[in-house]
């Protein structure tokens, strides 16, 4: 009887024993198949027979073939069943998606864009979008599933080896999908604690200020840089107060990157389209409240 620890020795199991199966019948169907061609070639059998059939040989060839699929079916069922169970203390972290990044957020607020867990806790990610279909997919952990916009899914798994494991969108979203890239860093739990407890946040009403941390925890800088390096949109630095051209109904424009543009740009990207860049920029009305638009355009103004 297989016994299922992790989501990864439980898929290589199901998989190894499928391919086993496999392999036996193909290992059995050829062999058959060179047998009759040389035991019942021309030249051995000149006449041919007419067989009426045989009820042993009908039955074998049901049953046998019919209690391996049916293994098959048994084995992957429980596993199935194995993974879809989540182990009451399992770490919940929330995984959101959206063009193009991966937000991990804990359940003390600490926002991340690497998974860290600690090592030998189950971990259940509750997996959403924010705008398109994307799929969360961890190869180490064998495990994959979609997230899609409007509902929740979920997967669990249990880091049991220190390391850093990839970790990647495998459902195409768009231009920067091959950028949805990251890293699942499995560190011990006394570490864990320690990395926990630092993203602690003070209660609600005494938040700070931080531009850069609220620009990432948005996703804005999956796709804008703050350092004039080429990303997918536009970079932030320097961007207040110069003149941009943009494509407005297909013609050129010249505009100044005021206070007013960089809420435009925010709010309604596709009506103005920084020439040069692709039209990729989904609204963030529903992505960002008024005090979270007016800090980010402070910060971006202190960008020169
Ligand atoms: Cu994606």
């Amino acid at each position: 009887m297989m016994s299922f620890q992790n989501s990864a020795q439980t898929v290589d199991s199901i998989f190894l024993f499928i391919v086993a199966i496999s392999v036996a019948l193909l290992a059995g169907i050829v062999i058959t198949m060179i047998y009759f061609v040389i035991r019942y070639s021309r030249e051995r059998n000149p006449e041919p027979e007419n067989i009426e059939g045989n009820v042993w040989l009908e039955i074998t060839w049901i049953v046998i073939p019919l209690i391996l699929v049916l293994a098959m079916f048994f084995y992957g069922w429980r596993g199935f069943r194995f993974m879809r169970t989540v182990p009451p203390n399992a770490l919940l972290v929330k995984a959101v998606a959206s063009m193009w990044q991966w937000n991990f957020e804990y359940e003390n607020n600490r926002t991340t864009e690497i998974l860290v867990v600690p090592s030998g806790r189950p971990v259940k990610l509750i997996i959403s979008s924010r705008d398109v279909l994307h799929s969360l997919f961890i190869p180490a952990f064998r495990i994959k599933e979609d997230a899609v916009p409007g509902i929740q899914t979920y997967l669990w798994f249990l880091p049991d080896r220190i390391g850093e494991y990839d970790l990647f969108c495998s459902e195409y979203c768009g231009e920067g999908h091959s950028s949805m890239i990251t890293k699942v860093k499995v560190i011990s739990a006394e570490d864990f604690l320690k990395w926990y407890q630092e993203g602690t946040i003070k209660p609600a009403g005494k938040a700070e200020k931080d531009g850069p941390g609220l620009l990432q925890k948005k996703g804005c800088l999956a796709c804008h840089s703050l350092d004039n390096s080429k990303k997918m949109g536009p970079t932030f630095k320097g961007l207040f107060g110069s003149t941009v051209t943009v494509i407005i109904a297909g013609k050129e424009h010249e505009l100044a990157a005021d206070d007013e543009y960089l809420r435009r740009s925010v709010m309604e990207p596709q009506a103005e389209i920084v020439k040069g860049y692709p039209p990729v920029m989904p609204p963030q009305k529903d992505n960002l409240t008024p005090e979270e638009l007016s800090e980010i355009i402070e910060y971006i103004k202190e960008l020169k």
